[in-house]
């Protein structure tokens, strides 16, 4: 059982990328009337496509680009060929429709599997899948994979506490896979519930959203689990799947030989040194029914140069470290959430979980209202210092003033989708 080609070495990549990216465009030419006319507009052929150097010279793509053929944004191949769609909710306008072909379809699950390998699962593993199956790609992501990986899936989608608590010990499940968000609802409920003895779980691989290192290291400890997985995807590029962290946890592997990942300046669109943050850009290599060409994901993360210790001959880039567009600003100061949570994380006594509330005083002055959890079992007499510590540290890290409002443990919305941190109800909006 090996999904994850190990003798990849970097020429052989390079032949592949460069194969992938001359098919992509000239298949997304031949067949997308919508990737024609942008080729068109910005004077370029599928004959121009040489090398990976050329990819620069592409024009990028957008989600805008995914309303204007809606229903069914930059389908390349016939109908009678696509087997499936998935769709994400757009934040405005109409839901993201991605096509995938049969090969689609297999070439996913495919990469799926190579994340459970590199998770370490054996066929011997029980999977317990806690994310929404239908439209949403994540339950049909993880399910396939898990499929053709050959572990067993206990495919529960969501659900509600008592039955996941029921099959993960009933099934004697080893691995749950869920959003960052779910995973800690059920570490807290399994601690509440006193199941930690009755249950076998070692292994967590969750994503769906940007968590912060409190919330891992929450979940770890809660769970006493070995290893939490960080496994990155979106609807556009097939699902979850499409990287993830190995037992080293230092970036995020990703299949370099079925996408190229670029990070730009989102100011400039240029390339920025490996190391530097920017907005990730994706163009797929093998994508028959919806291919993507330069597509802008907003997600902000960095490309790893250097190989990593676990050997495995494929590039990785940071965990997401936000998106470009979750940014606000606050009294003149661009701010993103990873910033505070990364503040909050380095606090004893400070839980996981936090809103940050963004309101218009009478005075007309912005006002930053956080309001965070204090951490299990810590006594609420230590609030006015801990609120006190946390403006301070916000102020010395952030350049920023805001008001702490401390609340009891567990008492913040728990989700089992991806959770919403910031509240912007400045101007009349909700
Ligand atoms: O969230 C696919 C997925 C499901 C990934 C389950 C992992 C696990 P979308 O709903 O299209 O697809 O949302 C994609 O979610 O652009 C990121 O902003 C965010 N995201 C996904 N994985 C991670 C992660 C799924 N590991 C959007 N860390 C992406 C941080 C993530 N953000």
């Amino acid at each position: 059982m090996a999904f994850i080609p190990k003798d990849l070495i970097p020429e052989r990549l390079r032949k592949i990328q460069t194969e992938g990216l001359k098919w992509t465009v000239a298949h997304a030419c031949a067949n997308s009337a919508f990737y024609r006319k942008k080729f068109d507009e910005a004077g370029i052929a599928p004959a121009d496509i040489r090398s990976l150097d050329d990819l620069r010279h592409l024009p990028l793509i957008d989600k805008d680009d995914l309303q204007t053929e809606y229903p069914f944004p930059l389908l390349s191949v016939p109908f009678e060929q696509v087997v499936r769609i998935h769709a994400s909710s757009g934040t405005t306008g109409k839901r993201k429709v991605l096509s995938y072909t049969q090969n689609d379809v297999n070439l996913w699950a495919d990469m799926f599997a190579r994340c459970y390998e590199l998770a370490g699962l054996t066929r011997k593993d029980r999977v317990q899948i806690a994310v929404g199956y239908g439209l949403w790609t994540a339950g049909a992501g993880f399910q396939a994979g898990c499929e053709r990986f050959g572990a067993m899936a206990v495919p529960l989608g969501p659900a509600n506490a008592d039955m996941h608590c029921e099959m993960m010990v009933d099934m004697e499940t080893t691995v749950f896979c869920s959003t960052a968000s779910m995973a800690l609802l059920m570490a807290e409920e399994i601690t509440h519930r006193n199941l930690l003895s009755d249950i076998r779980v070692n292994t967590i691989i969750m994503g769906a959203e940007r968590h912060s290192d409190g919330m891992r290291e929450r979940i770890q400890e809660l769970m006493g689990v070995e290893h939490i997985f960080d496994i990155y995807g979106l609807t556009e590029l097939y699902g979850p799947g499409t990287g993830l962290d190995c037992r080293m946890h230092d970036g995020i592997h990703y299949w370099a030989d079925l996408f190229i990942f670029e990070v730009l300046d989102p100011a400039t669109l240029e390339a920025v040194p490996y190391g530097e943050p920017g907005e990730l850009v994706v163009t797929t290599l093998k994508k028959e029914g919806s291919p993507l060409i330069r597509y802008r994901t907003h997600d902000v993360t960095r490309l790893f140069d250097a190989p990593c210790a676990c050997g495995i001959p494929f590039p990785r880039h940071d965990r997401i470290l936000g998106r470009t567009d979750d940014m606000f600003i606050y009294r003149a100061v661009n701010i993103y959430p990873s910033q505070i949570d990364h503040v909050l994380s380095r606090i004893p006594g400070i839980g996981s979980e936090y809103q940050i509330h963004l309101q218009q005083r009478e005075s007309g002055r912005d006002m930053m209202v956080l309001r965070v959890e204090r951490a299990m079992g810590v006594d609420p007499e230590s609030d006015d210092a801990l609120a006190e510590t946390l403006a301070a540290e916000i102020r010395r890290k952030i350049l920023v003033r805001c008001k702490p409002e401390l609340l009891d443990y567990g008492s913040l919305p728990r989700t089992e989708r991806k959770s919403r941190r910031v509240f912007d109800h400045r101007n009349g909006n909700v």
